[in-house]
């Protein structure tokens, strides 16, 4: 398959204006009847007309009314051309679908009975024929057409101008799109779906109905969607003076979906995982993640939609700036200072956890890529995550007001419009009068840049100057990389671990952190007037998405997570402390007949920790928690799972001993009785509960057992029912069977429950690759719901490493087998998976050969789908 370049982009060669389609849904054989007016392309040479159609029947086309013969076009591999240099033209297509054959789950498909779409990105081209790239932006009006008891509710975008019957046992609905939009963000709906609405007034004194639609029999779940979405209307308005521009908004649920949720004009279509919400069957972190993705699709109307990309490169233009968006959001709907700090910390974990194991890998690409093969393979952690990391470092550098000025600028110069990443630098740059040019590094240059911090205390000048260092490994396609535009947040703690006041030199202010603007590969910054030597807390609030390395004692690492004020370093404190525990562990368990020992030293600090009530719960579970299995992998120059997990399970189970008296305070203490609430304060004493029931199961003993098996028989709410279950599932307890069993029973009717239960079960330390083989026997298995392949299979193949490295190779084998199977129903899913083996050289020798094997295994399957292909190819190259 060929790769596009993002040099090669050329505007396209026709303007679509208008839009009409006529949809006669029927689940073996849809018909599309699609009018469009289009305009030449001034700026344009080209002297033809080009569409894309994907797996599609085409039935006629029609230029200005005239049927045109197949001598009138060409058509080869997906791409349709019609000679012309006509100024305006009416094109008519009519095309034929199988949406009930449709398991990709891209442009229209059935799900449960139901029609959805999902166009983003080149899914439309799976309707009809159509200039389907994101600059070319219409208004659409769309009539859908069908039975009117198997699909009494029929949906599209914008507004619902006219319904009715047509006699014949159908019916119809006329929708308009008052607004242009690019084809991605083209919807339809229709089925036998039932909603909560609610009319809310907008701050200009709009009236505007909001719908959440879901299958009959959840209405009970949707109150949550709902309350997020009207916060997130609320916060726009308030936050970015950012208001709903429409009179209806609507979000559908739907049980099949390739990811989380879709931001299409006025009819957002979600994963049923990110809407439907109670207190039976949801947790904690499900009602935060919902409200997190109700919050990003709803942004999305003006940062993506309002102004959207001019190509796909520019992805995160929208993706990196709306996860900024969520992510503040989410901060401001907890409220407290310590919230925001928890939830930032989140947030850097998973930056963490996935997007530094990307940028070090085969698959690295910059924030806006050069170059790819299948876009959907880009809609990675590094667009979305590392791009909001991008978007959030111009906050810091400009501030909150100076940040709120550029972003007016952006909509003031570009609302409507399809434009680039350097736009949105642009604007924050004009609007702020600074000078943002190196900033574009962030955007060209791929891999997590290494900061080495030095410092010198000078006695007798009173003065403490921080050298910075920084480099930035080689990545695919970019061995040498520039100088970034680093902006290094930095407090100074004196020997009372009070924050000290900083005289940076050359700079009048006095203030308690200062943002140092490492531009050069190397940068000397003088603070003066330093009474005595300080502890430096560096990279505050993680102020840039950088490795950042200092030469901590043991010592300064436990006064910083004891005395620092910023929330974030205290806990950075502690996995950096807890992380070098670790990686001495894992040395030592590599070696033959070694017998692992620890320290007092770090578990006397997580012990105060732990017992200072004065810190949120929240915060105390997450500083609690040691670094993932995966980040200690990445900190290691050949990878040796089982040795990790034999480290960090040591290290947990010596903790459990040390603490446990602290742990089974700490779980007395934190109950939450009464109603549950999914508040945070509710949510983070239930998680530092949650977290000392899982130490406390490290030991696995009788007592234990107990504690768990009680909690899990009386849990009123999901949160602390699966909390207990992955404690026994994890144990030796003997009632671990039955209550995975009862789990079962009780929830087999709830599909995002079953999920859960599988997905505990294949992260289960015991599950080896023959156990995950006997639940894809379950009769609630399917590979062809990605949720479900997702909830088995990903949870294993990811989450679950030191059994899917297996030192005979049987994870891998399994790995190619279900990759090559995905492939062959749903390439986009496929090609996550193939995403799992991403780091195999860093393994040892005997491993990497099997992971070698396995990789060549999926790469010579024949009628492999481009976007695994990709993948493969890349790992493997
Ligand atoms: N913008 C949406 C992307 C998306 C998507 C992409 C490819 C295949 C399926 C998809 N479903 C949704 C999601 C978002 O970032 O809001
Ligand atoms: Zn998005």
């Amino acid at each position: 398959p060929p790769t596009i370049y993002r040099k090669d982009y050329t505007p396209p060669s026709y303007w679509v204006r208008t839009v009409e389609m006529g949809f006669d849904l029927e689940p073996s054989a849809t018909r599309v009847a699609t009018r469009m007016t289009l305009e030449r392309n001034q700026t344009s040479n080209d002297k033809v007309l080009t569409l894309y159609g994907e797996e599609l029947q085409l039935v006629q086309i029609r230029l200005n009314g005239k049927v045109l013969g197949t001598k009138a076009y060409q058509l080869k591999d997906g791409v349709l051309r019609i000679p012309t240099t006509a100024e305006q033209i009416t094109l008519d297509i009519e095309t034929l679908l199988q949406p009930d054959r449709n398991t990709s789950l891209m442009g229209l498909y059935v799900s449960n009975g139901n029609f959805f779409t999902q166009c983003e990105a080149e899914g439309f081209r799976k309707i009809t024929y159509f200039p389907d790239r994101p600059d070319v932006m219409a208004t659409y009006k769309v009539m859908l057409r069908g039975d009117k008891k198997k699909y009494p509710v029929l949906l599209s975008n914008g507004n619902l101008i006219e319904q009715g019957d047509l006699g014949d046992g159908r019916h119809y609905a006329l929708w308009e799109d008052p607004f242009k939009k690019p084809s991605y963000l083209f919807a339809l709906v229709a089925g036998q779906l039932v909603c909560q609405e609610e009319t809310i007034k907008l701050k200009s004194g709009r009236e505007a109905l909001l719908q959440v639609w879901v299958e009959e029999g959840n209405l009970d779940k949707t109150q949550h969607a709902m309350d997020s979405l009207i916060n997130s209307i609320r916060w726009d308005e308030e936050r970015f003076g950012l208001e709903l521009d429409l009179d209806r908004f609507m979000i559908v649920a739907v049980g099949d979906f390739n990811m989380g949720a879709m931001e299409n004009k006025g009819l957002n279509i979600f994963n049923t995982k990110f809407v439907l919400a109670n207190p039976r069957i949801a947790t904690d972190v499900d009602y935060g993640n919902i409200e997190a993705v109700v919050g990003h699709e709803y942004f999305h109307n003006w940062t993506g939609n309002r102004v959207t990309c001019r190509d796909w490169f520019q992805l995160s233009l929208k993706e990196g700036l709306t996860v900024f968006r969520d992510q503040e959001f989410s901060a401001d709907m907890i409220g407290t200072d310590s919230g925001r700090a928890v939830k930032r910390i989140d947030d850097v974990r998973v930056l963490r956890q996935a997007q530094f194991p990307e940028d070090a890998g085969p698959m690295a690409h910059p924030v806006r890529p050069d170059s790819f093969v299948e876009i959907s393979n880009f809609y990675t952690v590094t667009i979305y995550e590392k791009g909001a990391e991008v978007v959030r470092m111009y906050q810091t550098l400009l501030g909150r007001d100076g940040f709120r000025k550029g972003m007016d600028l952006y909509f003031e110069r570009h609302d409507g419009q399809a434009v680039e990443c350097d736009d949105f630098r642009a604007a924050m740059s004009d609007a702020n009068g600074r000078d943002l040019t190196q900033f574009e590094r962030w955007y060209s240059q791929a891999g997590t840049p290494r900061v080495v911090a030095t410092t010198v205390y000078d006695a007798v000048h009173k003065t403490y100057a921080i050298t910075l260092k920084q480099s930035c490994p080689a990545t695919p396609g970019q061995k040498n990389k520039l100088p970034f535009h680093i902006p290094v947040a930095v407090g100074l703690l004196d020997s009372n671990g009070n924050d000290m006041q900083l005289h940076l030199r050359g700079f009048p202010q006095v203030q308690s952190t200062v943002v140092l603007e490492l531009m050069e590969e190397q940068q000397t910054f003088v603070f003066e007037d330093v009474s005595e030597e300080p502890v430096p807390s560096l990279l505050r609030d993680f102020s840039a998405p950088v490795n950042l390395e200092y030469d901590y004692s043991d010592a300064d690492l436990a006064f910083l997570m004891a005395h620092d004020s910023d929330a974030f370093n205290r806990w950075e404190a502690g996995q950096r402390l807890a992380a070098r525990r670790l990686l001495a562990l894992t040395a030592t368990a590599q070696q033959s007949g070694a017998v692992l020992t620890t320290d007092p030293a770090l578990s006397e600090s997580l012990r105060l920790t732990l017992n200072d009530a004065a810190l949120d719960p929240a915060f105390r579970e997450i500083a609690l928690n040691l670094p993932s299995e995966t980040v200690i992998a990445e900190q290691m120059d050949v990878i040796n799972p089982q040795a990790i997990h034999q480290a960090r399970r040591f290290l947990r189970q010596s903790l459990a001993q040390a603490l446990r008296a602290d742990f089974i305070e700490a779980y007395k203490a934190n109950q939450t009785p009464g109603d549950y609430s999914p508040d945070a304060a509710s949510a983070g004493k239930r998680a530092l509960k949650n977290l000392a029931l899982s130490y406390i199961s490290e030991l696995d003993d009788a007592a234990a057992h107990v504690m768990a098996q009680t909690q899990c028989d009386g849990a009123d709410n999901m949160t602390d029912r699966v909390a207990a279950l992955g404690a026994l599932a994890n144990s030796t307890a003997p009632g671990k069977e039955a209550a995975l069993a009862q789990f079962y029973q009780d929830f087999e009717a709830e599909p995002l429950v079953v999920d859960k239960w599988f997905s505990l079960q294949a992260m289960a330390r015991t599950t080896d690759v023959a156990a995950v083989r006997k639940l894809m026997q379950h009769p609630a298995f399917s590979l062809k719901n990605p949720n479900r392949a997702r909830s088995l299979i990903f949870s294993f193949c990811n989450g679950n490493p030191s059994q899917f490295h297996a030192s005979d190779g049987s994870g891998y084998a399994f790995w190619a087998e279900q990759v090559i199977a995905l492939d062959a129903i749903n390439p986009q899913v496929a090609a996550r998976l193939a995403r799992s083996l991403d780091r195999w050289r860093k393994y040892a020798p005997s491993l990497q050969s099997k992971m070698q094997a396995a990789l060549k295994r999926v790469a010579q399957t024949a009628k492999l789908s481009k976007d695994t292909k990709e993948v493969v190819g890349k790992s493997l190259a």
